[in-house]
């Protein structure tokens, strides 16, 4: 029996992240995952790119890459079809897989290459002081839009239900329940998963959006967002939820 606390390298302990970040509240919920599945770790891999969320790679007790960045999906495309009998997860940062690394979440996606991604969608790039990323809110103030954000945010849900077989499930650093279920199902997913975990950051950008402390972040997550059990159709913009089709026609 493997407990959560196995796939965990604790020599690496304590992370880098910074007290209140929910990246480490993501990182927990996967660890109880695995355990829940008792996922076997030789046949398990962690592939990050770069950024704050990046750091998880090295952190996991099992076989992992820590790659360049925005390019931890062509790695993980590449580990899965040399060994297909491997479970290979991403965890990465939004900047990473939809800003830099935007072109191969596209094609990766589209390819429907068995993966299950878990993107710490915290909309900035963290760890580089707090640039805004394409997920970050129109209007939002950041290091490098003073005066607001003029464009708009890139839809995440509708890039990837674009492709006539998907899962996009959305969940929160708060909902943790409703995360380790959004997890499990896109470990058992054959094919492309893709989980937006909807994250927050507070050095880098919450305070600048005059949060205090990363426990206001995290009660605005609780406040902005309901799961919805059984969407009918897209996830509304303050909904969490999964959203897949089987079917393979185009
Ligand atoms: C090719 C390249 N360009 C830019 C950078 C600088 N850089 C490092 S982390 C990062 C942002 C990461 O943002 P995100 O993926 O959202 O992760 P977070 O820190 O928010 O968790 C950037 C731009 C880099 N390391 N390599
Ligand atoms: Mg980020």
């Amino acid at each position: 029996m493997n407990s959560y606390k196995d796939y965990v390298k604790w020599d690496r302990m304590p992370t880098t992240w910074c007290g209140g970040c929910s990246i480490g509240m993501v990182f927990k919920q996967l660890t109880f995952t695995l355990e829940q599945i008792q996922m076997p770790k030789e046949r398990l891999v962690v592939v990050s790119g770069i950024g704050c969320s990046g750091r998880a790679a090295g952190y996991f007790d099992v076989d992992s890459v820590h790659t360049t960045h925005g390019r931890a999906l062509p790695v993980a495309e590449g580990i899965k079809r040399a060994n297909p009998e491997l479970n290979v997860v991403v965890f990465s940062g939004d900047g990473d897989l939809t800003g830099i690394g935007g072109n191969h979440l596209i094609h990766t996606s589209r390819r429907d290459t068995d993966l299950t991604v878990i993107c710490i969608n915290n909309e900035i790039y963290g760890m580089t002081g707090g640039q805004m990323a394409p997920t970050t809110k129109r209007g939002a103030v950041t290091l490098t839009s003073a005066a607001g954000n003029a464009y708009y945010p890139l839809n995440l849900q509708g890039l990837l239900t674009s492709v006539p077989r998907h899962f996009y499930a959305r969940s929160s650093a708060y909902r943790i329940n409703h995360l380790q279920k959004c997890i499990k199902e896109g470990l058992g997913w054959k094919g492309f998963a893709f989980i937006d975990v909807i994250s927050f950051c507070i050095e880098n950008n919450g305070r600048r959006l005059g949060y205090k402390n990363g426990f206001e972040m995290l009660d605005k997550l609780k406040a902005d967002f309901k799961i919805n059990t059984d969407p009918s159709g897209p996830l509304a913009a303050n909904e969490l939820g999964i959203i897949q089709n089987e079917n393979q026609k185009s």
